[in-house]
């Protein structure tokens, strides 16, 4: 499906809903779920279009504070009412949606979004392409539908792409991105770019930063330059803990597990080109890019599940 058509689709979905539309993401959103569930309600607002986000465990304090996200119209986990039309964004498969996965069964039309290239295309319609972010998706074909970038949506999409290429450093970031961040950031002007950035990034919780030196403690080299690290507390919805052990001098990829509830999650991350993470992380029943992925398991021995999971990381780099 072209740009065209999808726009077509999507328009012919959206205007002829009777209640409101639902905006689902993933669990524990991120930057880039975060922003293009708000990107695309604001598209919405301009279409007449009435719409409700639902955030499954949303904890990062950073969102609460950027008031683009305080005037977001959302709605509760716990609404039982039935929604005909669900639009997904960054999410590669229902699971990930967690407990709002039941809101797809009474579903007339699924709009699915998403840039991950194992997405399970569970939509009715389907937007996926390999991109470095939501937000550069949507701006593939947001000109097609005669809406106006107003300030607060061209800061939705920065707020995804800059967060998912984690501040243009990964090996998502294309030449075309830029042209794509030099229209969204002139439109919002240098200040307020200069604000939304700090207050992305500029601060940690003091938990973050006490939860990634018990990674660095626990850190081991399984390989040339592959870490593999893990938190042996429950640090709820914290993300961004496997970065630092990526930044150290020499690692080219970086695995960390610890307990979140009755799960391990799985974090992986390359910073080598040649490496494909993905891979290792599919070894866990999991997903995601060539360059950052991730995978769960049920926790039952955690300890001896943290000595299993580090040979079958050590297996996979040494074979
Ligand atoms: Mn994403």
């Amino acid at each position: 499906m072209d740009s065209k058509a999808f726009v077509l689709e999507f328009r012919k979905a959206v205007v002829t809903s009777k209640s409101d539309v639902l905006i689902l993401t993933h669990l524990q959103p991120d930057g880039d779920a975060v922003g293009s569930a708000i990107a695309i309600q604001l598209i919405l607002d301009q279409l007449k279009v009435k719409s409700k986000i639902i955030w499954n465990k949303v904890s990062h304090e950073t969102w609460k504070t950027w008031d683009v996200f305080q005037e977001a119209v959302v709605g509760e986990i716990s609404d039982t009412s039935q929604y005909p039309i669900v639009i997904t964004v960054d999410s590669s498969n229902p699971d990930r949606l967690g407990d709002a996965k039941r809101f797809l069964e009474h579903a007339q039309k699924i709009i699915n979004i998403d840039h991950h290239t194992d997405n399970s295309l569970f939509g009715t319609i389907n937007w996926v392409h390999d991109a470095s972010s939501v937000g550069e998706l949507i701006d593939a074909w947001l000109p097609l539908l005669d809406v106006v970038y107003t300030v607060p949506l061209a800061e939705a999409l920065i707020v995804s792409i800059v967060t998912d290429t984690g501040r243009f450093k990964y090996s998502n970031t294309t030449a075309h991105l830029f042209l794509v961040m030099n229209r969204l950031t002139a439109l919002i002007g240098q200040n307020r770019y200069f604000e939304l950035v700090n207050f992305l990034f500029a601060e940690e919780s003091l938990l973050k930063w006490q939860l990634i030196s018990i990674a660095i403690q626990n850190l081991t080299l399984v390989s040339d330059g592959i870490a593999f690290s893990y938190i042996d507390r429950d640090c709820g919805e914290e993300d961004g803990l496997v970065d630092p052990i990526l930044s150290i001098r020499g690692v080219r990829a970086a695995v960390l597990a610890r307990p979140v509830g009755n799960q391990i999650r799985l974090s992986f991350r390359a910073k080598d080109i040649q490496l494909n993470i993905r891979n290792l992380a599919q070894q866990f029943g999991g997903g995601g890019h060539i360059h950052a992925s991730g995978a769960t398991l049920p926790l039952t021995d955690f300890s001896a599940q943290i000595e299993e999971i580090k040979l079958v990381v050590e297996a996979y780099f040494n074979e």
